[in-house]
């Protein structure tokens, strides 16, 4: 097997003291049979020349054999949450990560961290009690990478996400990317604010919890976006880093999608 990755930007001109900066277009990754590898390079490079953010002038991919059998995970169960309004959405997000075992400082401090105009490359690592921010750096962040969904998988799961009206590349990778940070143990729980200024859903993901979408996590137009993953206070960040980037990690069963249900529900339906 390989993983396959993908990230096509525009460069800005403009430099920091250490790199120039580019701006993200679009980004994919998966672990495929090699027989695929020239239908899937094709298909990322079809979807990143057609981004609505614009027209890259540099689309990378990375294809890499897989040394080690990949992890073979289940998705986490999926559901929206009810909310109407940019206020409601922190409101829960507070509640949903208060009641996954997260301290009201480091909500705090990762709220901070997701709704930054200037948006990391990849998540914060965080202190789920004393909101210390523990990636070792804070421009790159951590990325989450080498994983992927089995045909099958994807499938199944692309058939239950239309039922329920949310079948899109944006709500399938987000979720193969949120299954995968739940199932390192060091991990209790994750916030994601997509830096699309036009994608107002994000999500706040546990394995208490599944993977709750929020509606109007932002306002249209906002410039700003994150992830944050909150690990346990004393966890051995190179062991969980070294999980999150480098370990292969299949999605090759799918869990339900619950649809629309209210705060209460959510917290009354937790799945451990
Ligand atoms: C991103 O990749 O930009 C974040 C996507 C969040 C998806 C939330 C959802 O609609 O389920």
């Amino acid at each position: 097997m390989v993983s396959i990755r993908m990230r096509a930007s525009i460069r800005t001109g403009k430099k920091n003291r250490k790199k120039s900066a580019d701006l993200h277009i679009s980004g994919a990754e998966g672990i495929y049979d090699r027989a695929v590898i020239g239908e899937v390079v094709e298909g990322y490079i079809r979807r990143a020349s057609g981004h609505s953010r614009g027209r890259p002038d540099r689309i990378d991919i990375k294809i890499e054999k897989i040394t080690t059998a990949p992890k073979k995970i289940r998705s986490l169960p999926v559901t929206t949450i009810t909310c109407r309004s940019a206020n409601t959405a922190q409101r829960y997000i507070l509640e949903l990560l208060l009641l996954s075992g997260v301290s009201e400082t480091a909500v705090q401090n990762a709220v901070k961290v997701a709704y930054n105009p200037m948006v990391m490359r990849g998540a914060s690592l965080m202190c789920a009690q004393s909101g210390r921010r523990v990636e070792p750096d804070r421009q790159r962040g951590i990325r989450a990478s080498r994983l992927g969904i089995s045909h099958n998988a994807l499938d199944i799961l692309s058939r239950i996400l239309d039922k329920a009206g949310i079948n899109s590349d944006t709500v399938r990778e987000a979720l193969v990317l949120a299954s995968k940070v739940a199932c390192c143990k060091e991990v209790i729980a994750e916030l994601c604010v997509s830096d699309d200024p036009d994608y107002t859903t994000g999500y706040v993901s546990s394995r208490k919890f599944g993977y709750v979408r929020v509606p109007h996590i932002k306002r249209r137009g906002q410039r700003c976006g994150g992830r944050v993953f909150f690990v346990r206070e004393n966890s051995a960040r190179d062991n969980v880093i070294a999980f999150l980037e480098k370990k292969p990690v299949l999605v090759d069963d799918v869990s339900e999608c619950l649809g629309v249900l209210s705060i209460n529900e959510i917290i009354g339906k937790h799945h451990i």
